[in-house]
């Protein structure tokens, strides 16, 4: 048994018990209440599921196991050729909710290595999509395919017990985060790169290798990465991506089935995709005004119009947060390291100066600050990667850390089936007629 599953194998039947207790001492309790608008409203603010990989308070924003971002990139590990912190040991974090050794970091890149073949069928069934297909539908269809790997589907058909359910969905979820770098890249090199493929590095680790495969081979890129795949993995379990797994894999759909569900819900335009929408938005602007960098008076006039058009400021506003994503502000951090001159990273902090006060007299969005989806497309294009469409699937790479995480901590705890309850207008009505 590997490290990382001999711990959660330890750690599983404690939180077992301390949820038992907790249940049989205060299982009346009332956690959240939910009002008619609410119920009609996307139910924002109930408090009403369990996940214990994150938190997220409106104000600072996102802790993973308790450590904010900052935390976390002072804290987990960095690979030794520079200074973020890599997925592996956020993902490691996330499950156990210990910060892991170097050496744990170090094992686990060798554990997702020696996982990380993708069955021949997989780069086939891409192959038959069409090469303008989306990236996030590609995405998603390679996940689903690769379904044929399913570990606990299998043993789920040969009758394995309730208490083995979270060990086959950790074994799938290993396999899955290990091959999903070869997937993505597979995905960009047939998408924009005449399929000319590139073989994996053995040498590299989880990040360096995708960065490797997607074509660029700068240790500054390779760094970008890190940040990227660590700071987008989890976001609590109510936004649409974490709770779609987390739903699909509560009718014992198995990791794969789950995890391509979640993606599915990445690719909508008010979620993973706004990342892409962000440089579709800033570039279609630059090209109409014929300037790199327009003037405030521009930027503000294209703001309004977006607006006047009914339509979204991509990368601004959020369903929970009420202050700027951290995710935000250490991505801008790494660009006043990297490249401080950058003529887009400059309009994007041109866009964070002027959208707020836009935003707040346009009197709608209840957060006018930006989100991780308004800064992470200009980091992209700085090192070449100027293929907006695909940008999802960076982000959906590292959803995958914090989702599947969740999802197996769902199958340890043995979570039911979820179904809620709904009603109808017209239950409605009857009832405030009654209250
Ligand atoms: N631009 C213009 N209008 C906005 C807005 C924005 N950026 N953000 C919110 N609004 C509008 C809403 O559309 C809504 O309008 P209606 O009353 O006409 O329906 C109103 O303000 C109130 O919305 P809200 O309560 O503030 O926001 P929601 O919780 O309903 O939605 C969204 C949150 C993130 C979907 C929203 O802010 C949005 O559409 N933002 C732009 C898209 C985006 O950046 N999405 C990524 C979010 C982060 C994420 O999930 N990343 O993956």
């Amino acid at each position: 048994m590997s490290t990382l599953k001999a711990k959660l194998a330890n750690a599983i039947p404690k939180m077992q018990d301390e949820i038992k207790q907790i249940r049989a001492e205060h299982g009346e309790k009332i956690l959240g209440t939910c009002t008619i608008d609410q119920a009609y409203g996307g139910i924002r603010d109930v408090s009403c599921m369990v996940t214990e990989t994150s938190l997220l308070d409106k104000f600072e924003g996102i802790r993973f196991r308790g450590l904010s971002i900052p935390e976390c990139q002072q804290q987990l590990p960095h690979h030794p050729e520079g200074e973020e912190p890599q997925p592996e040991g956020i993902f490691w974090l996330m499950l156990t909710g210990e910060v892991p050794t170097r050496e744990e970091v170090d094992g686990l890149t060798q554990e997702w290595r020696e996982r990380s073949t993708v069955p021949a069928h997989v780069f086939k069934t891409l192959d038959a999509l069409p090469v303008d297909a989306h990236p996030m539908m590609q995405f998603s269809t390679a996940i689903l395919a690769l379904q044929t790997e399913s570990k606990f589907a299998a043993k789920y058909r040969e009758g394995m017990p309730k208490k083995e359910y979270w060990s086959w969905a950790f074994e799938d979820t290993m396999d899955l985060i290990a091959r999903l770098p070869q997937v993505a890249a597979y995905i960009y090199r047939r998408t924009y790169k005449n399929g000319e493929h590139i073989a994996p590095d053995p040498t590299q680790d989880w990040s360096g290798n995708l960065a490797h495969m997607l074509g660029y081979d700068s240790r500054e890129f390779r760094e970008l990465m890190r940040l990227y795949l660590t700071i987008h993995c989890d976001h609590e379990g109510g936004n649409v991506s974490a709770h779609t797994t987390h739903l699909v894999g509560s009718a014992l759909s198995d990791p794969y089935l789950s995890l391509s569900a979640g993606m599915n819900g990445l690719a909508g335009p008010l979620h993973g995709l706004a990342n892409q929408e962000v440089l579709r938005w800033v570039f279609e602007f630059r090209e109409k005004l014929g300037v790199d960098v327009p003037s405030k008076e521009q930027l503000e006039a294209a703001l309004w119009d977006t607006l006047n058009g009914g339509q979204v400021i991509p990368g601004y506003g959020h369903a929970v947060l009420r202050k700027t994503d951290p995710r935000y502000m250490a991505q801008r951090e790494f660009a006043q390291k990297h490249l401080p001159e950058d003529p887009l990273f400059k309009l994007v902090g041109m866009i964070f100066e002027s959208a707020p006060d836009i935003l707040l007299k346009h009197g709608k969005a209840k957060n006018p600050w930006p989100n991780v989806d308004a800064h992470s497309g200009c980091l992209l294009v700085h090192y070449g990667m100027d293929e907006y469409d695909y940008y999802t699937v960076l982000f959906g790479v590292s959803r995958a850390l914090g989702v599947l995480a969740s999802l197996i901590w769902d199958r340890a705890l043995g979570l039911p089936i979820e179904r809620p309850k709904t009603v109808t207008t017209e239950w409605i009505k009857e009832f405030v007629k009654q209250a």
